[in-house]
Order: structure tokens, then sequence, then C-alpha cells
């Protein structure tokens, strides 16, 4: 099984949005392994996003993943990374989706609500850089049956 690492970034978290983001992964049929509230550190935050670090964006990018709590999550299932970034939309919120968390939730590129990972190497990366391995739990639910054939 595929795993994916996803937060809510500040805004989604100062703006109400938890349960309803969660809802949609759960209800989607994946599988929540790992979970947990946090203030990010300025170190973490410039790790998280190394890759834009020349961007003009990147220094406002940090200030604001600092900013307020995040929730860092792993969910895992069958094509979860791929399908995680179908039910999060375009980078920028105006050109997302309806139907989407960022579609139906944001209007600017700089507060985008949440980041998920984009490919399986960016995944791993991202789990182990958030989460320790003992933060993380495997177990098969129930419904499994009821989802895959
Ligand atoms: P994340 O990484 O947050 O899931 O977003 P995306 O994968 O969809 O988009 P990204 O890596 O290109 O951008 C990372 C992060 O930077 C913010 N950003 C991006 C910004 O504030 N201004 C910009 O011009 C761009 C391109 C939003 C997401």
């Amino acid at each position: 099984m595929e795993r994916t690492f996803l937060a809510i970034k500040p805004d989604g978290v100062q703006r109400g949005l938890v349960g309803d983001i969660i809802c949609r992964f759960e209800t989607k049929g994946f599988t929540l392994v790992g979970l947990k509230l946090m203030k990010v550190s300025r170190e973490l935050a410039e790790q998280h996003y190394g890759v834009h670090r020349e961007r003009p964006f990147f220094a406002g990018l940090v200030d604001f993943i600092i900013s307020a709590p995040v929730v860092a999550m792993v969910w895992e299932g069958d094509g979860v990374i791929a399908s995680a970034r179908k039910l999060i939309g375009a980078t920028n919120p105006l050109m997302s989706d309806v139907g989407t968390i960022r579609g139906d939730y944001g209007v600017s590129i700089g507060r985008n609500i949440i980041h998920g990972s984009d490919a399986p190497e960016t995944a791993q990366q991202e789990i182990s850089l958030w989460f320790k391995e003992e933060e993380l739990v495997s177990w098969q639910p129930t419904s499994t049956p009821w989802l895959y054939e």
C-alpha cells in the first residue's frame, strides 16, 4: 500500500477546516496512519520547502508555515499520492476545480490550505522528515474488503 504526507497549513487550521479535510480523505477510502498537530520550527519549514529556497515567495512561505499550528498526516491506500493531489486541487485555488479542497475553500496561492506530496520519492522523504517511525500506526480497517476487490 502506498503512503503520502499531507499537512493542513496554518490557514486551514485557523479557519476551522481540519474536520472537513480529514473527512474527505476518510470518506474517499484512505487510511489514516499518522496524525499530529504541531507548531512547526523554522528549520523544519525551510527543509520541507528547500526545493523553493531560491524562489521569491520562499521567505513568506516559511513565515506563513510557522505562523500557527499545522496538522501533519500520513495517509495510506492504493494510489493515494496522486489521488490526494486530485482531491487537493491545483496549487492556485482560483484555478482549482470546484469540489477540490483548494477549489472549494481558497482564493490565494499563498493561502492554499493544504500540502500533499507530489510523487513517491517526495512522499517518502517528507514522511521521514515529519514523522518518526514509531509515530506511524500500521493497521487494517475492517472496511478494507468493502473498498478493494
Ligand atoms: P504544496 O507543496 O504546498 O503542496 O503546493 P504545490 O505542490 O501544489 O505547489 P508548489 O510546490 O509549486 O508550491 C509550494 C507552496 O508555495 C506556495 N506558493 C507557490 C506561493 O506562495 N507562491 C507561488 O508563486 C507559488 C508557485 C504555495 C505552495
